[in-house]
């Protein structure tokens, strides 16, 4: 078994310079929990920046870094203050931090935040690169390295890849804005397994996929080029024994006694988290001072305890969100205190483990109504550290957790008042009915912990490195190239079967609509003109803009997927009825989808009517085609023609039409010694079929086919050629 590489912007540990020392302070965070309940036979290691710029370290320091972090199982990633201000203050905390999290207004678009991006994360690479093994599982962590996945991809090809991001993915009409969409998709991509905390986040990012890069997914299952990438929602857990086992620590009670002395009689709001404003901090504080104007009965009654850590400093919006939360905690406290009574308990710091769980512990209710947020831990520790204790949590439907917690006291947190209804609602609800909620929800925690989690989502990667493998079984590899060029030298009588769009042009499934390019036109002349040769174009292409395309080049053509064929004398034939009376009742139904759908279109030929929706909206196309396709399905019924669904089309042609037929008119004919068929969607699966065990046949693509072998794309297929044609030398 290799090793796990976890790959995350920061390192479990903190280094701080005190007295002129460096300090290395722990700082084990869900993650480092999770994977300490990995098999102690998985060795790991980790990388990540360890929180000090090179520009801040002296002498030997790096050394004594990397030296002490080895010892942990850790390995630094060193970067300047000028990378550290635009890749981390800059492209993440600017760009990507406030889109994902739906604030497109606070979104700073700015190409040199950009460039550090990428360069740190090829930085983050090459540290990978130096240490990683053939065997190794990588885990790379959040937005921060989006872009890794696909830098490791190059450069380690089989590898076991897994990302998993702990912020949301948005809405696709969001995540569109950026700038440097297509690249952030494709830097993903090169995981095998892409996990998120919820389904809806996976969502919106296949409709993200599907519509910026037009690339195909079933089941949450991605074509990349020659892999399947998984997609899949894996909601992080917590350490739940530490935090429900927390009071039974004497040092936690004794927290928990102190504050509840300090409080007296009254009752516990606690507000815990990052001063960050994606979490509503400000608008919580607002429904509070809403809860106590229309609550008079609860003022001297109730506390907020309102814990704000500190966090990115360094970004000015979050200096702002300090001052604004400071003067209205001041103002809540002016208007409704009294000599004996704080509204608001403000602290601005980060508290220690037994003051945190001291606090869940004492806290009658728990306040955790961010905007948006991935997930949100605190929603699950409050719950879990209430073992057999009332306490009601309320929480923002805009919270990952919220998912999972459905029997808490769910709110909208944009509503000012549906956050003091919950507010009084917790405050009042019957302790008995407070127990009977958190019992649920307290099960669930402490079945999907974050050791489940993390063994989960690694387990999930081996599948998928397995399924791939499998898949990849029939791939064209170099020893078969080598023999079919072999077989094809040594024969005298060959029969090319080679499709077009898709097959011989076209990139990433896209058709190649300006016609062929002048290195395809001179492949196929080249093998056409080869006396040993016979090469059959056998498109569904009309037979107009097939004549128009490749009319020249010698070769024999079929188009409208064997309605129409054109052999040595130039002159098309069919073997079809011409009766097409069929199309009246069928074209007036297409025309009013295409009305209905706008990008798709309507094309059509002698013998089909083709409706398109490519440029169209790939979900509501999609939705939209399943309609009309039973719609025709009922028309054609009693009709010789059929309905075929091919890639973001859906075709009615003749049943006679097919390219099993067309290829027999060749295969009929006795003596070839070598027959090679070459097609990538599902019209090229009759030619397949109609051809004998022992000739090649190659679907361009990795989905399901009777082809024998399978490659990654057209660029193979004209590799494969070239050295047939003789272009390239016959050595592997
Ligand atoms: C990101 C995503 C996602 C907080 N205050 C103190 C303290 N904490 C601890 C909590 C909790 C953690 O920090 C905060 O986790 P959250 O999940 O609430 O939020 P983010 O920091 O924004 O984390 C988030 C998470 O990643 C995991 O994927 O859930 O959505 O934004 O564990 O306990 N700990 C101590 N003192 C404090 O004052 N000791």
């Amino acid at each position: 078994m290799g090793r796990l590489l976890v790959v995350a912007n920061r390192l479990p540990f903190n280094i701080a310079r005190k007295a002129k020392e460096l300090h290395f302070r722990q700082s084990p965070g869900g993650l480092a929990v999770g994977l300490s309940s990995l098999p102690e036979s998985c060795e790991r290691l980790w990388l990540g920046w360890p929180g000090m710029t090179n520009e801040k370290l002296k002498g030997k320091e790096e050394d004594q870094i990397r030296d002490r972090l080895a010892a942990e199982g850790c390995r630094p990633v060193f970067l300047s203050r000028r990378q550290v201000e635009g890749y981390y203050q800059g492209f993440c905390n600017k760009t990507i931090w406030p889109l994902f999290h739906y604030f497109p207004r606070r979104t700073v678009y700015e190409d040199r935040f950009w460039k550090t991006y990428r360069q740190v994360n090829e930085a983050f690479c090459d540290e990978v690169m130096k240490i990683a093994d053939k065997g190794d599982s990588i885990w790379v962590h959040d937005y921060q390295l989006m872009l890794l996945p696909k830098l490791l991809r190059e450069r380690l090809p089989d590898s076991k890849i897994g990302f998993f991001l702990h912020i949301p993915w948005p809405s696709s009409e969001i995540f569109r804005l950026l700038p440097w969409r297509e690249q952030i998709l494709d830097g993903l991509l090169g995981a095998d397994l892409i996990g998120f905390h919820t389904y809806d986040y996976v969502r919106h990012f296949l409709s993200s996929v599907s519509r910026i890069t037009a690339m195909e997914h079933t089941l949450g299952n991605v074509s990349v080029a020659n892999r399947v990438v998984k997609v899949d929602a894996f909601p992080m857990g917590i350490d739940y024994e530490k935090y429900s086992q927390a009071i039974g620590d004497p040092r936690v009670k004794k927290e928990a006694g102190k504050i509840r002395k300090r409080i007296g009689e009254r009752k516990i709001i606690l507000s815990v988290g990052r001063l960050d404003y994606s979490k509503g901090i400000i608008q919580r504080l607002e429904a509070f001072d809403l809860f106590l104007s229309q609550n008079p009965q609860y003022r001297g009654a109730v506390t907020l305890i309102m814990v704000a850590v500190p966090t990115r400093t360094g970004v000015e919006d979050y200096r702002e969100l300090r001052n604004s939360l400071e003067q209205l905690v001041g103002r809540i406290n002016g208007e409704y205190g009294t000599m004996g009574y704080i509204p608001v308990w403000y602290l601005y710091r980060s508290l220690p483990f037994v003051e945190l769980t001291g606090l869940y512990n004492v806290s009658d209710v728990a306040l955790v109504t961010p905007l948006r947020d991935g997930m949100n831990l605190v929603a699950k520790e409050y719950i879990a550290a209430k073992a057999d204790q009332p306490g009601v949590l309320v929480v923002s439907e805009m919270t990952g957790a919220a998912r999972e917690l459905g029997e808490a006291l769910v709110v909208n947190s944009c509503s000012k008042g549906a956050i003091v209804d919950a507010i009084k609602q917790a405050l009042e609800m019957p302790p008995l009915e407070q127990l009977e909620r958190n019992k649920i929800m307290q099960e669930r925690l402490r079945r999907y912990s974050v050791s489940r989690w993390s063994q989960d989502f690694l387990s999930a990667l081996s599948d998928i490195k397995k399924t791939q493998e499998r898949m990849s079984a029939n791939r064209l590899s170099p020893a078969i190239a080598k023999k079919l060029a072999q077989d094809y030298r040594k024969s005298r009588k060959r029969l090319l079967l080679l499709d077009y769009d898709g097959t011989l042009v076209g990139f990433k499934g896209k058709p190649a609509d300006a016609g062929p390019d002048t290195e395809i036109l001179a492949l196929l002349k080249k093998l056409t003109a080869h006396p040993n040769n016979t090469v059959v174009i056998v498109s569904g292409r009309d037979r107009t803009t097939l004549e128009k395309w490749l009319g020249e080049i010698g070769a024999a053509l079929v188009a409208e997927h064997g309605a129409w064929i054109r052999r040595d004398d130039r002159k098309w034939q069919t073997p079809l009825s011409r009766d097409t009376a069929w199309k009246e009742s069928i074209r007036p139904i297409l025309q009013l989808y295409t009305d209905r759908t706008p990008g798709s279109t309507v094309e059509e030929k002698d013998f089909s009517l083709v409706w398109h929706y490519r440029r169209a909206d790939p979900e509501f196309a999609y939705v939209r085609g399943q309609e009309l396709k039973a719609a025709l399905v009922n028309l054609t019924e009693n009709l010789d023609v059929g309905v075929f669904e091919g890639n973001k089309i859906l075709e009615v042609k003749s049943r006679g039409a097919n390219k099993g037929r067309a290829a027999e008119h060749w295969l009929a004919r006795r003596g070839w010694d070598f027959i090679l068929a070459a097609g990538d969607d599902y019209t090229d699966e009759e030619m397949f079929s109609a051809l004998s065990d022992e000739a090649y046949s190659i679907k361009v693509g990795f989905s399901a086919s009777t082809a024998r072998f399978n490659v990654d794309s057209v660029k193979e297929i004209r590799l494969l050629l070239k050295r047939l044609s003789g272009d390239l030398n016959d050595t592997p």
